[in-house]
């Protein structure tokens, strides 16, 4: 089966339940790019990459359109492989893994279509039909941020992320021990400061809170700046911004300065480098998340089939924008969380079948 058409959509995605605040900053609508890809046969398989926002990572929504525009071109008439595509797209444009990952996923759902089976057996199985979400929880006051972990705690939630990061390491501790207070049991704590903090401010916030068993979810900018902490922090390293690519992550489990993993699928560049990242993470028994950083159903679809394959007892679950997203884009089977845990799609390819008119014209096409 060939590439016949690809058509690139930009569609609005307002924060509802918002604002959603990080050390980033507060987030209340962003651009999503949306691929749907035709091939020879008729079928039709979708990829979406949604930057949140333009500081988050160096990605950004028109940076995605570019790179989708300067892509497409030289994928027309190729097998409709994700393999044979990404070779093209590697010779076509250097980097851009974010936009190079809306096609990967948009191959995977299209091959699933035409074989009659669901992304995850593409990826090797789903090892469960149903995967742990987890909740992030916004820069907020200790008490508001009590409050919240118990709310989501009563949604059933067993894995939250607080929001760190706020410029001043004494509040960011009474955040934590609030959120450690009310804390039940068997529901895990990591404190994502995107980022945001310098190694002094990290290792004050550790030995200001040895007794709180949570997880810095990454705190500095650097592989470097973390790779320094080794050794003086009580609590362990995840890495999430940093890694952004495979090779890095390949390094940095080498190296063996890292606890576990946020991960985004399209980061490190869609479906097919996150095989290796699973499975290189699984050889090293380093826990991953498996999430992105935006985005709607054919993104959410995306990183559960992935999630579900991922070993249980090394998962950290997979956060959805979907509970700040008015409408999904497939009103029958849209990606929801319930109870803290998300169904794993089991139509072919993603198993979301997007309705196009909420997406407008596109914003270009070949
Ligand atoms: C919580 N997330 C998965 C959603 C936002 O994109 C940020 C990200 C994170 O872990 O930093
Ligand atoms: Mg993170």
């Amino acid at each position: 089966m060939k590439i016949a058409s690809i058509s690139v959509y930009q569609h609005e995605l307002e924060v509802v339940n918002g604002p959603y605040v990080y050390a980033g900053g507060s987030m209340k609508a962003l651009t999503t790019s949306l691929v749907k890809i035709t091939g020879d046969n008729g079928n039709v398989g979708w990829g979406e990459t949604c930057p949140l926002g333009p500081t988050y990572q160096p990605a950004h929504a028109l940076g995605a359109l570019a790179g989708l525009r300067e892509l497409a071109p030289s994928l027309i008439g190729l097998e409709a492989l994700p393999r044979v595509a990404g070779q093209k797209m590697h010779s076509a444009l250097d980097g851009h893994l974010y936009a190079k990952a809306a096609i990967d996923i948009a191959l995977y759902d299209l091959m699933g279509r035409t074989l009659g089976q669901p992304v995850h057996v593409l990826l090797g199985g789903a090892l469960r039909s149903k995967i742990p979400s987890y909740y992030a929880i916004s820069i907020m006051s200790p008490d508001k941020t009590a409050r919240a972990v118990q709310d989501k705690q009563r949604e059933g939630y067993r894995a939250l992320q607080i929001k760190i990061g706020c410029g001043d390491v004494r509040q960011d501790a009474e955040v934590l021990r609030a959120a450690f207070g009310v804390l039940a049991p068997g529901v895990t704590l990591a404190a994502d400061a995107n980022r945001s903090m310098t190694t002094s401010e990290i290792v004050h916030l550790s030995a200001l809170i040895p007794e709180i068993p949570v997880a810095f979810e990454q705190p500095c900018r650097t592989i470097q700046e973390t790779d320094s902490l080794h050794g003086r922090l009580h609590h362990p390293i995840y890495l999430d911004e940093a890694t952004e690519n495979v090779a890095t992550v390949l390094s940095v489990l080498g190296q063996g300065n890292c606890d576990g993993f946020g991960m985004k699928v399209t980061r490190v560049g869609g479906l097919s480098p996150m095989i290796a990242v699973r499975d290189m993470a699984e050889a090293r028994r380093v826990p991953m998340s498996v999430d992105d950083s935006w985005g709607g159903d054919i993104i959410a679809a995306a990183c559960v089939h992935m999630g579900s394959t991922v070993s249980p007892e090394l998962f950290r679950g997979t956060w959805l924008a979907a509970p700040y997203i008015e409408q999904h884009y497939d009103r029958e089977n849209g990606i929801q969380i319930v109870d803290g845990h998300i169904d794993v799609p089991s139509g072919p390819g993603l198993g979301i079948s997007p309705d196009e008119s909420q997406f407008g014209a596109p914003a270009f096409q070949v």
